[in-house]
C-alpha cells in the first residue's frame, strides 16, 4: 500500500521537477556531513532526534510546532543529527521541512521517508539532507545494494532499517553506513524494545548501530549503549509535548 502510493508521489513529483532541476539546486553540490562522525562524537549524545507531526500509529502527534525552531533545539540540546519526515501523506510532512532544517542547522539530516526510487535520493541531496533511509521490508536485496551505491556516489550517509534477523541477513551489503533496529513492527505497528537487544550481536562490527522507535526515557538509552548501541532514534516523546526543544533538553540532562 505504502509503495504503491509512493511510486505516485513520485511520479507526480518527477512531473514538476526534473532531475536537472534537483542537480542545480544551491544544495547540490555541498559535501554532506559524515554521521559517524556526529554520531561518536564525544560533545553529543548519539540522539537522532526526529520532527514528525503525525504518524499512522498514533495519528496527530504536534499539528502546530515548527520545524527551524524546534530542529535548532533538538541541536543546541546535543542532538547528534535530525531526523525529518518528508511523507506527506502517512506523517504530515513537507519537502520544505528540511530545506528550512537545512537553513538552521550544522549537523547532519536524515530524510525520513520511503526510499523506493532513485529520483527521491537526488532529492534528498537537492534540500540538502546527509543521510537517506532504506527499509529492508519493502526493498528487495537489489534495490538496497543499488540504491545505497547511488546515494554513497552523491556522498550521502545511508541508513538502513531492519527489523527481524531475516532482513538483516537478506539486505546486509557494502553500501550501507549504519543498520537501525527499529522496534516497531511497521505491519501491525506493536512496539518492543527487546527487538533492538536481540538483534544488536548480529549487526557486524563496521556499521554504526541504531535503536529506533519507542525510547521514552534515558535509562533505556544506557542499556541500548551497554548492549553496543551508538544511536537512538527519537520522535514522539519530544514531539508530543508542547515544547519539544524543552522535552529534549530536560531528557538529556
Ligand atoms: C521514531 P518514535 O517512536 O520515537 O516516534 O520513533 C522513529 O524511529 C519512527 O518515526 C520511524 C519511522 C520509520 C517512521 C522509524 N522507522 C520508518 C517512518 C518510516
Amino acid at each position: 500500500k505504502i509503495v504503491l502510493r509512493k511510486k505516485e508521489e513520485v511520479a507526480a513529483a518527477k512531473a514538476l521537477v526534473s532531475v536537472q532541476d534537483l542537480e542545480s539546486s544551491v544544495h547540490f553540490n555541498r559535501t554532506p556531513y559524515i554521521f559517524k562522525d556526529f554520531l561518536l562524537a564525544k560533545d553529543r549524545t548519539g540522539i537522532i532526534a526526529e520532527f514528525k507531526r503525525r504518524s499512522p500509529s498514533k495519528g496527530l502527534i504536534n499539528g502546530v510546532a515548527d520545524v527551524a525552531e524546534v530542529t535548532q533545539a533538538y541541536n543546541a540540546a546535543g542532538a547528534s543529527a535530525l531526523s525529518v519526515l518528508t511523507d506527506v501523506d502517512f506523517f504530515g510532512g513537507k519537502t520544505d521541512d528540511i530545506l528550512a532544517a537545512r537553513a538552521v542547522n550544522n549537523i547532519p539530516i536524515l530524510r525520513k521517508d520511503f526510499m523506493i526510487d532513485e529520483y527521491q535520493i537526488l532529492e534528498a541531496k537537492a534540500w540538502g539532507a546527509d543521510i537517506i533511509l532504506l527499509i529492508a521490508s519493502i526493498l528487495t536485496p537489489q534495490q538496497i545494494n543499488d540504491f545505497g551505491k547511488f546515494a554513497h556516489n552523491l556522498g550521502l550517509n545511508v541508513l538502513l532499517e531492519v527489523h527481524n534477523l531475516e532482513e538483516l541477513e537478506r539486505s546486509i551489503c557494502p553500501n550501507l553506513d549504519a543498520i537501525g533496529v527499529n522496534n516497531r513492527n511497521l505491519g501491525d505497528f506493536t512496539v518492543d524494545i527487546q527487538t533492538s537487544f536481540s538483534l544488536v550481536n548480529k549487526i557486524p562490527d563496521e556499521f554504526l548501530k541504531i535503536s529506533e522507535s519507542a525510547i521514552s526515557n534515558p535509562q533505556t538509552i544506557r542499556e541500548l549503549k551497554a548492549a553496543g548501541f551508538n544511536g537512538f532514534l527519537i520522535g514522539e516523546n519530544f514531539m508530543k509535548t508542547d515544547r519539544p526543544g524543552t522535552a529534549i533538553k530536560e531528557f538529556v540532562a
